[in-house]
């Protein structure tokens, strides 16, 4: 049963001043306030497992630094056309039978084109028979758009804030912090769950990274689920030679958002690749509670199967199932969302 902490009660009005006394506290002090209200909401045994695909790769015309489809950067990364639904059916069967229980596609675009739109909702209404939780993200989308992803069965629209307000035009200059809020507005009013998070590691401030939560925090519902990615720096890209952050601050971030939005996943996303066992032990004590599970992100490493199932196994954790009842698909633990619209029908 939830304690009465203040902690667990879910908040819409952070001050910066208040995230940042929770990043200030002794770092044992955090973990051990994150990892209690970390329990009072899910089993911490239970770790869900999404599989990432990319259906479209590279040719983006967007100018984000840190990105390695952004075709303005020499990176490698040849540009694809957008896959068939077979080979996305195809992908997502393996993904399920190697136990993911949510498949996310992603497209290198500025948002979609009209005419993509009935293409991706075929490859959600076959990825959803498969009984999988299935998830988009494809930049930004008009509310025409999210109602029509809505209606060919999404469950989650990943769309990240990336970082804090007042850092973003550091990082992107192609399109406003307000495109993205108003994204999210649209995805939210059509009652799809929203995937919304962002990355550390680019060179922000502490105070910076308490500004991003604080604005998650803050939106009119936590989103279902908080990727936090760990800068994966690509050679070619602006962002290549910054600076690592501090391993212990990058657990502190996912402490601090399970603080902030205790019945949300929180997503141990990009980075994991070069993450120690121990690293990743400490995110989950932190409170992280979802991972991408598969060799590859979208066009960086991920760690190899194997490891993670050795991982899993040493931690003694648990993927999370899925349950499927009148062709809903949900998580098998309580429903996370302080929102009606976004609630799975049980
Ligand atoms: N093009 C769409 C968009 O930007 O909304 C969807 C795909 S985009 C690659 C999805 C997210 O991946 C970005 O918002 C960013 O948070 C994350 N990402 C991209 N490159 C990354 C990197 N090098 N390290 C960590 N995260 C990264
Ligand atoms: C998210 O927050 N991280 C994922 C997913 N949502 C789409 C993407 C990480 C991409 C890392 C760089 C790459 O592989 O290209
Ligand atoms: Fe394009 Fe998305 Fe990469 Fe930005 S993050 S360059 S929008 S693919």
């Amino acid at each position: 049963m939830p304690n009465a902490s203040p902690e667990t009660i879910l908040r819409h009005d952070w001050s910066r001043a208040e995230v940042r006394a929770l990043f200030d506290l002794s770092f044992p002090e955090l973990l051990h306030r994150a990892a209690s209200v970390h329990k009072d909401h899910f089993d911490p045994a239970e770790v869900q497992v999404s599989t990432l695909l990319s259906v479209k790769t590279g040719g983006c015309p967007e100018d984000c630094a840190y990105c390695p489809q952004a075709q303005r950067y020499h990176t490698g990364v040849d540009a694809t056309k957008l896959m068939s639904t077979e080979a996305v059916l195809e992908k997502a069967k393996q993904a399920k039978a190697a136990g993911a229980s949510r498949f996310c596609m992603g497209a290198a675009w500025r948002s979609p084109k009209d005419r993509d739109i009935p293409k991706v909702a075929a490859m959600i209404r076959e990825v959803k028979s498969l009984g999988l939780e299935t998830c988009a993200t494809l930049g930004m989308l008009s509310g025409d758009q999210a109602r029509a992803l809505k209606d060919a069965g999404l469950d989650y629209y990943n769309h990240n804030l990336d970082t804090a307000p007042e850092f973003y035009n550091e990082i992107i200059r192609t399109r406003e912090f307000q495109d993205r809020l108003d994204t999210l507005e649209h995805v939210r009013d059509v009652g799809m769950k929203t995937c919304c998070g962002g990355i550390v590691g680019m060179g922000e401030s502490r105070e910076q990274r308490a500004g991003l939560l604080q604005t998650l925090a803050n939106l009119p519902a936590h989103p279902d689920s908080v990727p936090i990615n760990r800068l994966v720096q690509v050679e070619g890209t602006p962002l290549a030679g910054t600076t690592e952050l501090d391993p212990f601050e990058f657990v502190r971030t996912i402490a601090v958002a399970r603080l902030m939005m205790p019945k949300s996943m929180v997503r141990l996303s990009a980075g994991r690749e070069s993450m120690s066992d121990e690293l990743q032990a400490l995110c989950f004590l932190a409170g992280a509670n979802s991972i991408f599970y598969g060799e590859k992100l979208l066009t960086t490493g991920n760690p190899d199967t194997e490891r993670d199932l050795a991982l899993f196994a040493r931690l003694g954790l648990r993927p999370m199932q899925i349950v499927e009842t009148a062709g809903t698909v949900h998580a098998s633990i309580e429903d996370h969302q302080d929102h009606p619209a976004h609630t799975c029908a049980a």
